[in-house]
């Protein structure tokens, strides 16, 4: 049902995807709704749709007057619940809630919450695909692309959301039937004190969740093992490694879904998506429509038909013998080594943009044993220049036009040119979408014969 926010007077904080979605959303549900950011209008994207709306803007800074007024703070995912409006917003009891709760109040149908470090967006596309091969309606969206705002008042029989920690932080009764936890490792340590508190974020999926509701879990990854021991859901398992669990394993070139008592057995020569990590999110994305009764033959044929996202190891482009890959999704270390695994050296590697505060020393080894040239842009250079020191030759580059043009100059033949930064973009792009259009825009552009 919609809620009734008649006479409540609500600042909504940030003026992006899920802030502006909000606007409309509060407005149609009465309430009286101000916005406030900290960019000036002409540095916030599409900001001019919302002109003719009955809304207060505040941009350029927060007014801390229009928080402490207010009967409740929407918080878009990108604004720290530590910064100086919210804290004070805290401080005077005033709730502060995220967009996934307020659109999650008014949701009946099945949610199936998918968060982890990595796979996310690959993973939510891929229970789309099932879902709607099996003749359902389903929203894909959350953190993926879509605010989840805009399911409510539609018909959706059940709805696939992409979840952030960052989403997660601001929950409170939100309540999925179905969550899942990909994997887990170094991220976002800019937002986190430590690992330990961004796990915890991400561990929120399951805080309502209860003895009836099923825990798609990754029973491959240590971390996700040790802090998932309590949970209360019904417990299914995914395992790349083979390992004999209730759920769904990889066994040679097939995969194995046993439940109930009962193998049913599907075989990974179909499936397009390539990588070892790909073959997990494989397996997680099946396990939901699975347990719905959902024909295994139906759901692995949707999974196998899917080729992929874009930004995500997109061959861009075959010149002289060098392939070119755009992979600006990889934002962290862990994408980053995913990657690589999958390439052949010698790789020349273009990385570097916003640094997250995460330890780079975990790519060493690989960066030794696959990439030949390592050429770094954005504010994370200096760092990450310091912590690969010696695992190869490192070059800095001072827009990603110049990283393009040097790969160029260095990669011979039967090499790879990678663009996958082990970073977020927002130092020198509005997000990775743009990131990864520019990379592909000056490789397409490439003239086919060297200019010397
Ligand atoms: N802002 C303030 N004050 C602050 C901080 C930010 O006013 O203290 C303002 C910024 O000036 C900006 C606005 O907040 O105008 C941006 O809000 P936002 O960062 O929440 O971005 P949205 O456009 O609303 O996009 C968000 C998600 N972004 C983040 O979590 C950073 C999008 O995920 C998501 O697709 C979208 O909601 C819809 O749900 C992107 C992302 O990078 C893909 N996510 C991170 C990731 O995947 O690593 C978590
Ligand atoms: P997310 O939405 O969590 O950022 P994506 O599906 O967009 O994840 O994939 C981003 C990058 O993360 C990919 O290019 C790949 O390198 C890596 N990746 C994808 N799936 C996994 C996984 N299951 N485990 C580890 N890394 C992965």
């Amino acid at each position: 049902m919609k809620q009734d926010f008649k006479g409540q007077r609500i600042v909504v904080i940030g003026a992006g995807l899920s802030g502006q979605a909000l606007v409309r959303f509060l407005l149609e549900r009465g309430a009286s709704v101000a916005l406030s950011d900290q960019r000036t209008a002409e540095r916030i994207p599409g900001i001019e749709q919302l002109q003719d709306l009955p809304v207060r803007l505040d941009l350029g800074g927060h007014n801390l007057e229009l928080f402490e007024q207010a009967d409740l703070i929407a918080v878009s995912p990108g604004v720290p619940l530590n910064c100086e409006p919210l804290k004070l917003a805290a401080s005077l009891h005033i709730p502060l809630l995220g967009e996934i709760e307020l659109a999650a109040r008014e949701i009946e149908r099945p949610i199936i919450g998918i968060t982890g470090t990595n796979g996310k967006s690959t993973t939510t596309s891929l229970v789309g695909e099932v879902f709607r091969a099996w003749g359902k309606k389903v929203f894909v969206g959350g953190n993926l692309g879509t605010p989840l705002v805009e399911a409510c008042g539609q018909d959706y029989d059940l709805l696939a959301v992409e979840l952030s920690s960052f989403q997660l932080e601001t929950i409170d009764r939100f309540h999925p039937r179905f969550g899942m936890l990909l994997n887990l490792s170094s991220d976002h340590l800019d937002r986190y004190p430590d690992l330990d508190s961004y796990y915890h974020a991400k561990l929120q999926l399951f805080r309502n969740m209860n003895a009836s509701d099923y825990a798609i879990l990754n029973a491959d990854d240590p971390e996700v093992c040790r802090l998932t021991a309590d949970l209360s859901p019904i417990k299914v398992w995914f395992s790349a490694q083979g390992k004999e669990i209730r759920g769904i394993r990889r066994v040679g070139d097939q995969l194995i879904w046993n439940w109930n008592g009962a193998d049913t057995r599907m075989s990974l020569e179909q499936l397009q998506l390539s990588g070892e990590h790909n073959v997990e999110n494989a397996m997680a994305a099946l396990v939901p429509a699975l347990l719905q009764g959902c024909p295994a033959e139906l759901a692995w044929k949707a999974i196998c038909s899917f080729a992929g996202l874009e930004h995500r190891m997109t061959l861009v482009r075959e010149l002289k013998g060098v392939s070119w890959f755009n992979d600006s999704k990889g934002t962290n270390v862990g994408s980053v080594l995913k990657s690589l695994a999958g390439l052949q050296p010698p790789v020349t590697l273009i990385a570097g943009g916003k640094d997250k505060g995460g330890d780079y020393r975990p790519l060493r080894a690989q960066l030794e044993e696959k990439v030949r040239n390592l050429i770094l842009i954005g504010e994370a250079a200096p760092r990450m220049a310091e912590e690969l020191s010696g695992c190869c030759t490192i070059y800095r580059a001072a827009s990603l036009e110049a990283a393009v043009k040097l790969a160029r100059q260095m990669t011979a033949s039967g090499g790879t040119v990678l663009l996958s930064p082990a970073c977020s973009s927002f130092d020198m792009f509005e997000n990775y979408q743009a990131r990864g259009v520019e990379f592909t825009r000056l490789v397409e552009q490439l003239p086919a014969e060297e200019e010397r």
